[in-house]
């Protein structure tokens, strides 16, 4: 069965293209799969036009398009163990992980089907003339490219793919080449609950083919993307010139800051986790530890004693905690990333390289690396390496912590550990971030917005906001008693 899927049926690329998936934990095949080209992303685009124009989704009752997402939450509950499948042999990752992500999916549909069901987003403007009856409701915004990255691919797809349904809009999707298969296993799920044909397409390709063209195509209003920074700048300014609506995470570069107070165990525990989980290929990743002078050497020693014994291994290892990097490339920019922290001055405190094991030879892994001593102006501090990499720099007081955490282009999370609740009230109002935890590190629930401050981003998913991206606005006024005028009597 062909996997592109455009105007309700599924198809092979125009061209012919096909693209050889492999799973980056040991370079075995996992399928061929179609790759579309320019004409197949213009056929997607007017395809999702035309449904948007004349098909019936945007016309659908805001209920039955709440419905029709809730019956996808079921079905993603159904088919769970087929999708953690699919995701961990593109991604590589656990197992185990790809089935919190299932789940973590099936609630973001469940959320924002219930949010849509729930409707009352109009409101009535007392204008204080009981002639006038003025209400604002809210439209959908129209076709949406929604073009989401390799590291959690369908949980970002599902936070884009939902409320835009949701709002009653159509969508062009385009994951990243890496990992498509999630994602065609959704367009069939959503054919399944009956979204009607035409009212969400999936094209897969590669960016400058066929994501490029969906981001300046005039016939789309939005466009939601998640992936790195340089291309996110990309794409906001390929939207310019017919000034699309844009969605943008980008990523960050995320302080965890350990002040001395700070209970010892879980805050080492959580800043392992909190930059080595997926092998720190998360945009909320923990990468830049901050920890009080006082409490630096015996930290960072437990720390390093701890990710030297994360075992590695692929999706269904049961042994492994961590598993590979998406592609060689990607490696190899951590590699490099590493390589010029030293050349800058850090420390290497343990992994700096690939791990010897034979089993993992024709995987893409890479050891979980510390390295000390680091300070705000070497490139694997202020760049965002998407690797297993933890910096670690030294605070005296409040203030400079606070300065370093937000020493940094990008804002999109933070966390923070101290026992002092008024401590860490006042740090959390000053970190420029999206999200902040304290005493914890990673969660999320959909109810809560979700992205960037500076440069991480655009915008935000998930909650109400999440929503509210994909729709318009619109105040309609109605005089119940016209009379003339007279302004030019
Ligand atoms: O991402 P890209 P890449 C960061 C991370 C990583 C870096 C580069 O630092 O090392 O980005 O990763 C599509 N027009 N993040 O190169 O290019 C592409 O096909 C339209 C952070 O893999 O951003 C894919 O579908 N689309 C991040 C998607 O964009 C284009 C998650 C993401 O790819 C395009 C992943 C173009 N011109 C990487 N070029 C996060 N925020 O979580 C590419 N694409």
């Amino acid at each position: 069965m062909p996997e592109l899927f455009i105007d309700g049926r599924w198809t092979a690329a125009v061209d012919g293209q096909v693209r050889e998936i492999r799973c980056p934990a040991d370079g075995t095949p996992v399928a061929t799969v179609d790759e579309a080209g320019p004409k197949d992303a213009a056929a997607a685009v007017a395809a999702a036009r035309d449904a948007f124009d004349r098909g019936p989704w945007p016309r659908t009752p805001a209920a039955e398009r709440g419905r029709l997402l809730l019956r996808v939450a079921d079905f993603l509950e159904r088919d769970k163990a087929d999708f953690a499948r699919a995701e961990s042999l593109d991604t590589g990752k656990r197992l185990v992980e790809s089935e919190i992500d299932m789940d973590d999916i099936a609630n973001c549909f469940r959320y924002f089907g219930n949010l849509v069901c729930a409707g009352g987003t109009e409101r009535v403007i007392d204008t204080g003339d009981p002639a006038v009856d003025s209400r604002v409701v809210h439209e959908p915004v129209g076709v949406c490219s929604l073009i989401t990255p390799w590291n959690y691919p369908l949980l970002q797809t599902a936070w884009k793919v939902a409320p835009a349904l949701g709002a009653g809009n159509t969508f062009v999707l385009k994951p990243s080449e890496l990992t498509p298969h999630t994602a065609i296993l959704l367009m069939r799920l959503l054919e399944e609950a009956g979204l009607p044909p035409g009212a969400g397409n999936l094209l897969l390709g590669s960016g400058a083919t066929v994501g490029a063209p969906i981001t300046t195509d005039e016939r789309v209003d939005l466009v939601s993307f998640t992936g790195g920074l340089v291309t996110g700048r990309r794409i906001m300014a390929a939207a310019a010139p017919t000034v699309k609506k844009i969605a943008l995470e980008l990523g960050g570069k995320n302080p965890n800051i350990v002040f001395a107070d700070a209970d010892f165990d879980t805050a080492v525990d959580y800043a392992l986790m909190a930059v080595f989980l997926h092998s720190g290929q998360v945009c909320s990743a923990g990468a830049r530890l901050l920890v009080q002078q006082e409490l630096h050497d015996a930290f960072v020693d437990e720390v390093v004693a701890r990710a030297r014994e994360i075992p590695l291994g692929g999706p269904f290892d049961e042994n492994a905690r961590t598993g590979p990097l998406i592609s060689e490339e990607h490696r190899a920019k951590i590699e490099s990333y590493v390589a010029a922290g030293l050349a800058e001055g850090a420390v290497l405190r343990c992994g700096g390289r690939r791990p010897d094991d034979t089993a993992l030879q024709n995987g893409f892994y890479y050891l979980p690396t510390v390295l000390d001593d680091c300070t705000p102006g070497m490139s694997v501090v202020r760049d965002e390496s998407f690797g297993p990499v933890m910096t670690v720099e030294r605070f005296r007081d409040e203030d400079e912590a606070v300065a370093l955490a937000n020493d940094t282009v990008y804002g999109l999370a933070g966390g923070l550990w101290t026992q002092d609740s008024e401590l860490a009230q006042r740090v959390s109002s000053r970190l420029r971030a999206g999200t902040v935890w304290i005493n914890d590190f990673h969660p999320y629930v959909p109810q809560a917005e979700w992205g960037g401050m500076k440069q991480s981003g655009v915008g935000r998913e998930l909650g109400p906001a999440g929503l509210a991206e994909y729709q318009e606005p619109k105040h309609i006024w109605r005089n119940t008693a016209p009379r003339p005028q007279r302004w030019f009597a």
